[in-house]
């Protein structure tokens, strides 16, 4: 069996077949033998980057309100592939300024403040 264009798991995942087999059995007649479904199961590859829901965010944080371990914002993004190929972790990689550093960190998908000092313009 081959396919006639290159499979997409994201697209469709499984595919079910009934196959049959014609034997001629002399000038007019032939046996047919049907195979009951067949199922094709497309298996994955990480061929998908994840995607932020949004290019950029902007969270908005009130001042002397918001406490330790308090979430200031959600920063999903997803992935369409599946399993480990579609799990995704968070880490902040840079800050911008020496105020930020440490500040934040991220749990799940929401950017957490860390530390016990207060936000504080
Ligand atoms: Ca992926
Ligand atoms: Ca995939």
């Amino acid at each position: 069996m081959k396919t006639i264009r290159p499979l997409d798991r994201e697209g469709v995942s499984k595919y079910e077949l009934n196959i049959n087999v014609n034997v001629r059995r002399g000038k007019n007649s032939s046996l047919r033998i049907i195979v009951p479904d067949v199922l094709v199961t497309i298996l994955d590859v990480n061929d998908n980057a994840p995607v932020f829901r949004s290019p950029s965010f902007k969270i908005y944080a009130r001042e002397n309100v918001i406490k330790e371990r308090d979430a200031i914002g959600d920063l999903t993004a997803y992935d369409f592939d599946g399993d480990d190929n579609g799990r995704l972790t968070y880490d902040i990689v840079h800050t911008e300024d020496v105020a930020s550093d440490g500040m934040f960190v991220i749990e799940g998908t929401s950017l957490v403040k860390t530390g016990t000092t207060v936000i504080d313009r």
